[in-house]
């Protein structure tokens, strides 16, 4: 086995020796009775790491009984002795990093040194969401005459999440952080293709003394288990990260319900580039992007809108820079770009290639899948397209380290381009004028522009898509964290 040859961590190895893996519920092991398991294998080799049980809808139904049960206790704590307990989940989950990072890089196929900077990521987001949850008045007086009023806010209770496979941790940190803080309790569902990193972290809170049932993970297959977590009645909030078809389903489950629902889906961001810039500082980073976590980055730049008079120069330099890209096992601590999650997702990667192709886009550079030496991996090439935006590799999400060229000539045209798609999540103008970058970010209508950058973020500032992209952004800012406390308006006439 090649996995048998890899320098695992003794934490690591005995960790996935636990395997199967129970979910994690009330505080203990939370087993499917059917005894119905889930394999998770490496995508950089193939292999089986462990296995994961898959939890029917009565399981999950209950899972959410357990966090409901939860609710009282934890929300009736003080808030310096809640933020106290999640300060100390902080800490652990930053002392337990290179465990966590390199669970994560096996289990996702994720660069060993991104997984640890997911890692902390986490830990970052929920010291930030405790420093606000600690801020918040949660008695407001309001200037009413002739009446004594007030609103008052409260956590809600259980909180359901939905991960998908991409930043597994990272993720889950971005989630749940604000929701914990504010006094609810949640229901974790992470993608089967990666759950154990979230196991992990059920396990460390528990060890760490944060009460039973108030970080739950339940685990299986998005179509029974995520469902059922969907259609139960008593989520008192529901939070999906995926792709837009699911993410359709959950609205109307939770629509029926009456269950207010936060989605964060794909994106086909564009990077608007204009002639004025360092082209090889620009393609530098354009290049990073999109093989960065072989792209399956939802708000990555995809569709990649050059100037005509630096085109050929700019396709010149990205050609030279793929060629250096060096694809690898992600605990190799040479490789820049590992596997994408598994073979279904490669199949897409390489079948929008084809589909590209087919509909009139030329292939500029790479595609197909890659191999690497040693490994049985879900290696794919990076690649470069180029054609009109009518194109369906061009309009869809591929997740992939695939991107797309096309020519623009003027700022009105780049900005009519850059809006050509159902998506709305992220894009960036690449200028060194300072007004026109300005201009151009408001114009292109997405939840966040950045300038001469992609894929920044901060805690504090709002992320989340609009469109097809998704709705109820805000992530990571106070935005997010209000969403988790209920209000109510109390008036006494004077
Ligand atoms: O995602 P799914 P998939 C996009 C990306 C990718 C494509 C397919 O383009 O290629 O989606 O990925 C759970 N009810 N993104 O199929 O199915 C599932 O178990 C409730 C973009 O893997 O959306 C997992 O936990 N839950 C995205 C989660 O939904 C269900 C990241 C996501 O899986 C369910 C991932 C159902 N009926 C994929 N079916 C981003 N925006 O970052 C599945 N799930």
């Amino acid at each position: 086995s090649v996995i048998a040859k890899l320098e695992l961590l003794p934490e690591v190895e005995a960790f996935l020796n636990k395997s199967p893996f129970a979910s994690f519920v009330g505080g203990k092991e939370f087993p499917a009775a059917s005894g119905k398991l889930i394999p998770t294998l490496d995508p950089g080799s193939g292999e089986t790491i462990a296995e994961i049980h898959d939890l029917d809808a009565s399981e999950i139904d209950r899972a959410v009984d357990i966090a409901n049960e939860a609710f009282p206790a934890w929300s009736g704590l003080t808030q310096p002795e809640r933020s106290q307990i999640l300060l100390q989940l902080a800490a652990a989950v930053e002392k337990h990093k290179p465990i966590i990072a390199q669970i994560e890089s096996l289990d996702a196929g994720k660069i060993q040194a991104q997984a640890a900077g997911d890692v902390q990521n986490f830990v970052d987001t929920l010291r930030y969401f405790v420093g606000l949850a600690d801020q918040v008045q949660t008695r407001t007086k309001l200037d009413s005459p002739g009446y004594d009023a007030w609103t008052y806010k409260q956590p809600w209770g259980a909180c359901a999440f939905i991960f998908p496979w991409n930043f597994p941790f990272l993720l889950i940190g971005w989630g749940i952080s604000p929701a914990l803080a504010a006094g609810n309790t949640v229901v974790i569902k992470p993608a089967e293709d990666t759950s154990l990193s979230a196991l992990y972290l059920a396990q460390l809170a528990k060890e760490i003394g944060v009460p039973d049932g108030v970080i739950n993970v339940v685990t299986g297959r998005g179509a029974t288990a995520g469902a059922a977590l969907t259609q139960n009645k008593n989520i008192k909030r529901m939070s999906f990260t995926g792709s837009p078809e699911v993410g359709q389903l959950v609205g109307e489950a939770c629509g029926r319900n009456l269950i207010p629902v936060k989605l964060e889906l794909g994106g086909k961001g564009a990077a608007v580039v204009f002639d004025d810039v360092d082209v090889a500082e620009t393609a530098k980073a354009l290049v990073g992007a999109i093989t960065f976590h072989s792209g399956q980055v939802c708000c990555d730049a995809t569709r990649w809108l050059i100037q005509e008079d630096i085109y050929d120069e700019f396709v010149a330099q990205c050609i030279k820079l793929m060629k250096d890209v060096k694809i690898g096992h992600p605990l190799d601590p040479n490789s820049q770009m590992g596997p994408v999650v598994n073979p279904k997702q490669c199949e897409r990667v390489l079948g929008y290639q084809t589909k590209g192709k087919a509909g009139g886009a030329e292939c500029i550079y790479g595609g197909g899948a890659a191999t690497v030496e040693g490994y049985e991996g879900n290696y794919v090439n990076p690649a470069l397209l180029a054609g009109t935006l009518d194109n369906v590799a061009a309009q869809e999400e591929i997740f992939g380290p695939v991107a797309y060229l096309a020519k623009f000539s003027t700022e009105e045209e780049a900005i009519a381009m850059a809006n050509d798609t159902q998506y709305g999540l992220a894009n960036s103008v690449w200028t060194t004028d300072n007004d026109r970058a300005a201009r151009v970010a408001e114009a292109m209508i997405a939840g966040n522009s950045w300038i001469n950058a992609h894929n920044v973020f901060a805690q504090g500032v709002p992320y989340g898509g609009v469109n097809k992209s998704g709705m109820g952004g805000g992530v990571l800012s106070v935005e997010t964290l209000m969403d988790y406390y209920r209000s109510t308006s109390v008036v006494r006439p004077l």
